[in-house]
């Protein structure tokens, strides 16, 4: 019992208790294309190389959210804390249906047919997570030989910081499926629109007709002037702008290891309309391009 709660007071929560009710209304059909799972333990362990320990964030949780912020759909990607085992994201999408997909992480030996059984519980994509404080390795030619043979209509999502873009180049390109980029790659966004990273970025989007990119977490990309993130707004507006049919995005909920900078998520949708001022392109931002990568087949139903 005491052991029991020992570890309980280690497990942190890292969202808002309360998210206040956005002014922002997404249109129907949205989709928060970027949010994670976190157990609940009991039922979902994590893993014993996890190098943090949440408190639980299960699917009801996440689904709530996606009703107080008025979206229609989310996109669940592995966080590093469950490792290689999806059980909890794959449970998380069996919950609602159609109304969600996945992005997997998987040891790259993962057979193929287990690639087939992602596929059929909603996985579309795999994620290469290249932080160190998050992995313990990277292993860059296994991830290019997996990258090769993914199903039909997959993707790859690659979590990276600004100062490795150059070095991840090559292997970028190497990829024969579209890429993701998460959270843009985290630019400086104190920078500017024009600043040193926002620009190796747009080289990159520049290479590659079918590199997309999340325009996400000013929370985390902020984090000196905080909410209401005007940094981030004025640095990636622009971008959004510009490249209008590969921007995503996505609440990023339960903001893993943010528990000192908890967002308050409904101030995070009301960021939508200041990286993409008109309804065409937050339909695009919130609909179409979502809906593109994860639901092809779909028309948008909200
Ligand atoms: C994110 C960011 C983080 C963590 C993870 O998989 C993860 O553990 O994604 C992070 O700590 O930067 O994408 O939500």
């Amino acid at each position: 019992m005491a052991m029991e709660e020992a570890s309980m007071g280690e497990r942190v929560r890292s969202w808002h208790s309360a998210p206040s009710k956005p002014r922002y209304r997404p249109p129907p059909g949205a989709v928060d294309a970027h949010c994670h799972v976190f157990g609940p333990m009991a039922r979902f362990p994590f893993s014993s190389r996890a190098k943090y320990v949440p408190a639980d964030a299960g699917a009801e949780m996440l689904f709530a959210l996606r009703d107080h912020l008025g979206f229609s759909r989310n996109v669940v990607v592995q966080a590093s804390c469950h490792g290689t085992d999806n059980a909890a994201t794959l449970e998380a999408i069996a919950r609602c249906g159609s109304r969600a997909r996945g992005v997997a992480v998987v040891d790259p030996a993962i057979p193929d047919a287990e690639l087939a059984a992602l596929h059929r519980g909603g996985i579309r994509g795999v994620r290469f997570n290249f932080l160190k404080r998050l992995v313990d390795d990277a292993p860059k030619d296994r991830f290019l030989d997996l990258a090769r043979r993914l199903p039909c209509d997959w993707h790859v999502v690659i979590y990276f910081e600004a100062d490795l873009l150059e070095e991840l180049r090559p292997f970028m390109e190497a990829i024969p499926v579209p890429l993701i980029i998460d959270h843009m790659g985290r630019p400086d966004v104190t920078q500017g629109p024009d600043g040193a990273d926002m620009r190796a970025l747009r080289r990159l989007l520049d290479s590659r007709p079918d590199i997309w990119f999340k325009a996400t977490c000013p929370d985390r990309l902020d984090i000196t002037h905080g909410d209401p993130w005007d940094a981030f707004a004025t640095a990636v507006a622009p971008l959004v702008a510009d490249y209008a049919d590969r921007a995503l995005w996505g609440t990023d909920w339960p903001h893993p290891n943010m528990e000192k900078a908890i967002p308050d998520d409904g101030h995070l949708v009301d960021m939508i309309p200041r990286i993409a001022p008109s309804a065409a392109l937050q339909h695009k931002l919130l609909v179409e391009n979502p809906m593109r990568l994860y639901w092809p087949d779909q028309e948008s139903v909200a």
